[in-house]
């Protein structure tokens, strides 16, 4: 085919997805209502690609929560404690009252989060949900082409063992040829993992089964230059490269099919097609045959632009969702055929604008803020939450009436502080130390500020999947971003005033502000990134200004930028922790810095972590067992790793917490621990989260009282 993409969303445009899941699991429908919602989408799917013209059209890209776990299934690593469950898909991925959820951690360097597969003793194939909708799509007249993880990339994201590979390729040699009897012409096998530093092993032998599809393999998300002569080397027929986020070879490719990912998958521009055409030439002159594809799967963009009519003209014109990117493709495929004349290139415009001004204050050394804080009169083990309280049923429909002008902003106003309120009382009972607001006003902890700076859009239906059911709407900073206003002064302001304790104020970084968001590629990132860090600098310049005695500047996406190459990161990380200086120069000695990370796999970051500088940082620790401790220890200001997983609902009990607390104090020192879940507690309600901070309390309290 001369046109593929190499996956579309699945979450459906308008959430359909997010509603049947959270419908089943809450018992308000049964399984075959999930599954009909599935049919329509995965129909919806491969419609809209075939309406457009699109050659090769993928099957297996959807999944009921994971692709990921999804290959988990595939190839039989469920380990046993979920086998016996009602229904161990789920068990696996959320949990259950009695057995807690695999963990979960981010896909390379997108806002997406995949489960972590355990691999167990016995792997056995079991291809019941691809043999399905290749059958579905074939009743509905579409041959597909499945898509899978690859061996490589799904052992590496398991962090199992490389010597069980061969046991792993096995199955896939057993996928292999099920599929050619099946008559299955293409197989996609995505290798993600060829982008990082990972060897090239596993397509010698697959290439070897002697009857199998012909076998795509796709490399996504960067560069897959030191694989790639082994690759070509190899008997696969076709390999799919990213040419938006690498670069065109420089190796002769020929005999084989070149998948040419020249449409972005990862952002909402639209393709320079002048450009665009002029790579396909020069993968041309490589020997390849080409075919036009997205640069990876196009579920990390939103689905139709035609679904936004508040975008302003001028900045539409320059925008490209998913539906338009495989319109874009085909249209792509149709002048390379013709040989269309590549025209103009236009030059990424703008001249970098060079930013050396120091930022007004800068912090005096931790011992001095450690002396300034005193003034705090925290107790040993203070207990505090992540920032976020539930968001109820009663604030999104408040939302979406002020949104659709039902309802007044000073009515508005007056039901946010009443959720302030109530959140201050509640942790007033619980016995919390630090209090939060609960950020009642907040739709989302990037998309609030990006609707409160200049430089932002904001869509209204642009959902991209973060995990199973759960959905973000990126912003996209597509201009010079400035602070015009205070933006989260009144609503700490008000909380303040209803307690005697100490209030956290609340804010997002700018590393994660940008992550979180779709971003304008004519600047070097650093510089949007410094941008936004003095945006939030104003921001703790007015909190520490109006007596906030603590502020929380948050980084959980500090990972996520981080180069997938080990050769880039050091200076990555370089410019973000200075990003994040710059961000929290403007507190005072006397007011405390917290940060708070997520899913860190925080091994590879630690020295840019505690380079943040911050007098506290709390981070994930429960999911993972505890597994950062000792790369933590050596932090000499406030830690708190968390010590109840908030993403699942299963409530932890006293001991549970103790143990966690134990754990922690068993490596740090006693007077830099700090007991908080993992997490926001946004995705809870206000029963669980009530019933779990009262255990983290008393759990705290008991080892406090310990030697
Ligand atoms: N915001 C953004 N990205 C994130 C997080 C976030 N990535 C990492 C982590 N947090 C992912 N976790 C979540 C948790 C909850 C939700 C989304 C991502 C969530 N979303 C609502 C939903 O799907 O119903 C919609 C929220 C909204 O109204 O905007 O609950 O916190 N950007
Ligand atoms: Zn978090």
């Amino acid at each position: 085919p001369a046109s593929t993409v190499l996956g579309y969303p699945r979450i459906g445009p308008r959430r359909e997805l997010k509603r049947a899941l959270e419908a089943y699991w809450d018992g308000r429908a049964d399984r075959a209502d999930l599954d009909r919602v599935g049919a329509d989408l995965r129909a919806q799917a491969w419609r809209t690609l075939a309406g457009k013209g699109l050659g090769g059209l993928p099957s297996n890209t959807f999944s009921e929560y994971d692709h990921v776990l999804d290959t988990a299934v595939l190839l039989g690593a469920v380990p046993d404690r979920y086998r016996d469950q009602p229904d161990p898909y789920f068990a696996m991925a959320r949990g259950t009252a009695k057995t807690p959820p695999l963990r979960m951690t981010k896909w390379f360097n997108t806002n997406y989060h995949y489960i972590v597969p355990e691999l167990g003793r016995n792997l056995r194939l079991d291809a019941t949900k691809p043999l399905a909708e290749i059958a579905e799509a074939r009743a509905l007249g579409h041959e597909t082409r499945p898509v899978f993880v690859g061996p490589v990339t799904f052992l590496h994201l398991a962090g199992a063992d490389p010597a069980r590979l061969p046991e792993v390729l096995d199955e896939y040699e057993k996928l292999l040829s099920l599929l050619a009897a099946e008559r299955v012409e293409w197989v996609q096998f995505d290798e993600p993992a060829f982008v990082t530093d990972v060897p090239f092993a596993a397509y010698d032998r697959l290439g070897a089964v002697a009857d199998r599809p012909k076998l795509l393999v796709a490399t996504y998300f960067g560069d897959a230059d030191p694989v790639l002569p082994a690759l070509v080397a190899s008997p696969v027929e076709a390999i799919a490269l990213d040419l938006v986020h690498g670069a065109v070879p420089t190796l002769p490719l020929t005999d084989k099919i070149i998948v040419a990912g020249v449409v972005s998958g990862r952002d909402v521009w639209r393709t320079d097609r002048g450009a665009a055409l002029a790579t396909l030439y020069a993968v041309r002159d490589l020997g390849a045959s080409v075919a036009v594809g997205t640069s990876s799967s196009l579920m990390h963009v939103p689905y139709d632009l035609d679904l936004e009519p508040d975008l302003d003209d001028a900045l539409r014109a320059r925008l490209a969702f998913a539906d338009q990117k495989v319109a874009e493709v085909v249209d792509l495929a149709a002048a390379f055929a013709s040989g269309e004349a590549t025209g103009p290139v236009s030059a990424r415009g703008g001249s970098v604008v060079d930013r050396v001004s120091a930022p007004a204050v800068r912090r005096g050394p931790y011992a001095a803020r450690r002396a300034a804080q005193e003034r705090l009169g925290l107790p040993p083990l203070p207990t505090t939450t992540i920032g976020s309280f539930p968001q109820t049923g009663e604030l999104r429909a408040a939302r979406s009436s002020l949104a659709a002008g039902d309802l007044g902003v000073s009515e508005y106003e007056k039901r946010i502080e009443a959720e302030i309120e109530r959140v201050i009382r509640l942790q007033e009972r619980l016995g919390l130390d630090v209090l939060v607001h609960g950020e009642p006003e907040r739709n989302d902890m990037v998309q609030y500020f990006a609707e409160h700076l200049d430089g932002f859009a904001v869509t209204r239906h642009g959902w991209v999947q973060s995990y199973g059911s759960r959905c973000t709407r990126p912003p996209i900073l597509h201009g010079d971003v400035r602070r015009a206003a205070p933006i989260t002064l009144r609503w700490t302001a008000f909380a303040r005033s209803l307690t005697d304790r100490p209030v956290k104020g609340m804010l997002t970084g700018p590393v994660t502000i940008v992550a979180w968001s779709f971003v304008r590629t004519d600047l070097p990132l650093r510089d949007v990134v410094t941008q936004v860090a003095d945006a939030v600098a104003a921001e703790v310049a007015d909190l520490s200004a109006a007596g906030v005695p603590i502020i929380q500047v948050d980084e959980p996406a500090l990972r996520e930028l981080l180069p997938l190459r080990h050769s880039s990161q050091a200076e990555y990380l370089s410019w973000a922790v200075e990003a994040y200086r710059r961000a929290t120069s403007s507190a005072p000695d006397g007011v405390q810095v917290h940060t708070h990370l997520c899913y860190s796999d925080a091994d590879q970051i630690v020295a840019a972590i505690d380079g943040l500088d911050a007098d506290v940082t709390t981070i994930e620790s429960a999911r993972s067992h505890g597994r950062i401790l000792p790369s933590v220890a050596a932090f000499d200001r406030g830690l708190g790793p968390g010590v109840y997983d908030i993403h699942s609902p299963r409530i932890p009990s006293v001991d549970e917490v103790s143990a966690a607390l134990a754990d922690a104090l068993a490596v740090l020192p006693r007077d830099r621990v700090w007991a908080n879940p993992d997490c926001g507690l946004k995705t809870r309600t206000y029963e669980q989260v009530e019933a779990a901070l009262s255990n983290l309390v008393e759990a705290a309290h008991r080892n406090r009282a310990a030697p």
